[in-house]
């Protein structure tokens, strides 16, 4: 009988939701060395925590994550809650011998995620694992990328070009979330959907970003307090005073890569139209992969090699079985959906843990991301760049 991996999930709201899915869902679909068992859901409000348990169907819920990270029957603590937390949990947690699935981005500054990698490194010697959810490794067509550059299909890799844009902040009206506030998020676009392309576009390439040039901007520097979170806006109250964004609204930087690429990176939630566009280019000497999750089932794939009355960007239909993750899911051409990724990121960290791996990206790559974040805040804080003058 396969034994159980039992689970405290701390937050229960947009991203809570993402992980009870999938924490309830693995195992009915892939063969795992465990089973986990979704046990209690942790919120601040007892009511919201007591009914998020109740609909993600895990048998109990708390207000006191402390108590339940002491408790000896809990395998894992996820942690969904806002960036100001993630790191004095996951200390505790590590330090309680929890294994530790953390949202990204993995803290609110770069002191933040050393003390969190140096923790996770601390817990190896007891056989405790650390995992980062940068989710996007696990899309499928994200996945067969990685296989195509690891297989040499792009050659050397030149270009990286990846934008992730989002709108839901266009309006000046949504109201102020605590993704807007430097204290609990760290960043805005920039570390909330930024830090997803800086991940995979170091993941797929095999190279760190070395050197970064940036400019970001916050286009509306007020917005009406919220009254009631829903998903990732709410409501704000008729009449509702405003308060300050303190977070980036907007980022857009060039970066050197370690072996000899250059990128260019974008990231917004005022792209108007565009929902949720987490797009990534990569062009070699031999090929090119293009991909954009809102057409998540497809990868755009150029083979150099094809004859020249050929040629072309072909678009692969990611629903095959000989792809990643698709296998144990629909007959060919059926797709999947933003909540696939988080699934099989419960698959990949439950089986690596079962078998003794390190589970990736470990806290010690999410640290090599928050160093780029912190490493573009800087560069545009800096201003040291040119203004054309007139001929
Ligand atoms: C909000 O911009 C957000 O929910 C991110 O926080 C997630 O990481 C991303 O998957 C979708 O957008």
């Amino acid at each position: 009988m396969t034994s159980s991996f039992r689970v405290a999930l701390i937050g229960h709201a947009f991203m809570g939701r993402a992980h009870a899915h999938a924490w309830r869902t693995a195992h009915r679909f892939f063969p795992l060395p465990l089973e986990p068992e979704l046990v209690v859901v942790v919120g601040r409000d007892e009511d919201r925590a007591r009914a998020a348990a109740a609909n993600f169907g895990a048998a109990e819920w708390s207000t006191d994550w402390r108590a339940v990270i002491a408790r000896d029957d809990i395998d894992i603590v996820d942690i969904c809650a806002p960036g100001d937390q993630h790191a004095e949990i996951a200390i505790a947690a590590l330090a309680a011998g929890k294994h530790v699935l953390c949202e990204k981005p993995l803290a609110r500054t770069v002191t933040e995620a050393q003390e969190m990698a140096d923790a996770a490194q601390g817990a190896l010697a007891s056989g405790v694992r650390a995992m980062c959810g940068f989710s996007y490794r696990r899309t499928p067509a994200l996945a067969l990328a990685r296989r195509f550059v690891d297989d040499g299909r792009l050659g050397r890799i030149r270009h990286v070009r990846a934008q992730y844009l989002q709108d839901w902040l266009s309006s000046p009206e949504a109201p102020l979330t605590w993704r807007l506030d430097k204290e609990k998020a760290g960043s805005g676009a920039l570390g909330d959907i930024g830090a997803h392309s800086i991940d995979t576009a170091q993941w797929l390439t095999g190279q760190t970003i070395d050197e970064v040039s940036a400019v970001l901007t916050t286009f509306v520097t007020e917005r009406p307090v919220l009254a009631q979170q829903e998903g990732l806006g709410g409501r704000a109250a008729e009449g509702a005073p405003r308060g300050p964004v303190t977070v980036d609204d907007a980022v857009a930087f060039t970066a050197r890569l370690s072996g000899g690429a250059i990128g260019v990176f974008e990231a917004t939630r005022f792209a108007l139209g565009r929902r949720n566009a987490n797009r990534i280019e990569i062009n070699g000497d031999r090929g090119s992969i293009a991909f954009d999750f809102e057409r998540m089932n497809e990868l755009e794939y150029f083979d150099g090699d094809d004859p020249d009355d050929a040629q072309g960007f072909r678009r692969i239909q990611v629903t095959d079985p000989s792809h990643p993750y698709v296998d144990r899911w629909w007959p060919t051409g059926h797709g999947l959906g933003y909540e696939h990724a988080f699934t099989h990121q419960v698959v990949d960290l439950v089986t690596a843990i079962a078998e003794g791996r390190q589970p990736e990206p470990s806290f010690a790559n999410a640290l090599q991301v928050q160093r780029v974040l912190e490493a573009v805040e800087r560069s545009a804080a800096d201003r040291s760049r040119l203004t054309p003058t007139s001929a």
